[in-house]
């Protein structure tokens, strides 16, 4: 199926269902891009965005970077969620409240009450940074949702199954909308293709993405 090529205007306050218990908020994040712009300045300059090694010694495309009490990290050990940043040697920043407010407004307006995240991944693209296929599968409680925050250009989601080889939906996801992953969605394989160069108004040349997450 074609996504409907509309203005943005248009889209703000869609909700659209990707799986049983996924659904696209379109713009929900919009009235608190103000807040959350500042705030991402201030967690870089505490937490620097860094490419990472994954367990099969590729360096990712994408940067990253955490607030919150625990951080999402790997390196040639493997994949794991860690209190500590691992390239300063200090607790990863605190979560800003506007980042936990707005996680849990998104949850709420899913059906899930009373998330609480205990850590937020940042996830800064370039043109032509990816995220294969993968699953989320190192939080503790698999039956809390993920909520993700996009902000700045635009980027083709893919929404697989249960197995790698399941064919992958594209969904375009949009500066300000917010996505809401639980219960029988949760372990989906999921990931980003390659963005296109094509600059954001307020943003420039990148991406960011926050997944929230009850890790621990
Ligand atoms: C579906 N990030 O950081 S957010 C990731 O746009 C990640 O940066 C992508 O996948 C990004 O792990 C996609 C959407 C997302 C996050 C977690 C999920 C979708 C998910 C967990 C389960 C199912
Ligand atoms: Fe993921």
């Amino acid at each position: 199926m074609n996504t409907p090529d509309l203005f943005a205007h248009e889209r703000i306050g869609q909700r659209e269902s990707l799986g049983p218990q996924s659904l696209v908020l379109r713009g929900f994040a919009l009235p608190h891009a103000e807040a959350l712009l500042p705030a991402i300045a201030a967690l870089e300059a505490a937490a620097p965005f860094r490419h990472m090694v994954t367990p099969g010694g590729f360096t990712m495309s994408v940067a990253l970077t955490n607030c919150g009490r625990l951080g999402w990290t790997t390196d040639r050990r493997g994949y794991r969620y860690s209190t500590f940043d691992p390239d300063s040697g200090r607790p990863w920043p605190a979560m800003p409240g506007v980042f936990a407010a707005l996680a849990r407004e998104a949850a709420a307006a899913a059906g899930f009450d009373d998330f609480q995240p205990d850590a937020c991944l940042v996830n800064r693209y370039v043109p032509g940074a990816k995220m294969s296929l993968h699953q989320d599968r190192n939080e503790r409680d698999l039956a809390a949702p993920v909520v993700s925050v996009s902000l700045g250009m635009t980027a083709t989601f893919l929404f697989g199954g249960h197995a790698r080889t399941d064919k992958a939906e594209r969904i375009p996801l949009y500066h300000g909308d917010v996505v809401v992953w639980g219960g029988v969605d949760r372990l989906r394989f999921h990931g980003v293709l390659p963005l296109k160069d094509d600059p954001h108004p307020e943003l420039g040349r990148q991406r960011i993405n926050f997944t929230f997450r009850q890790a621990g």
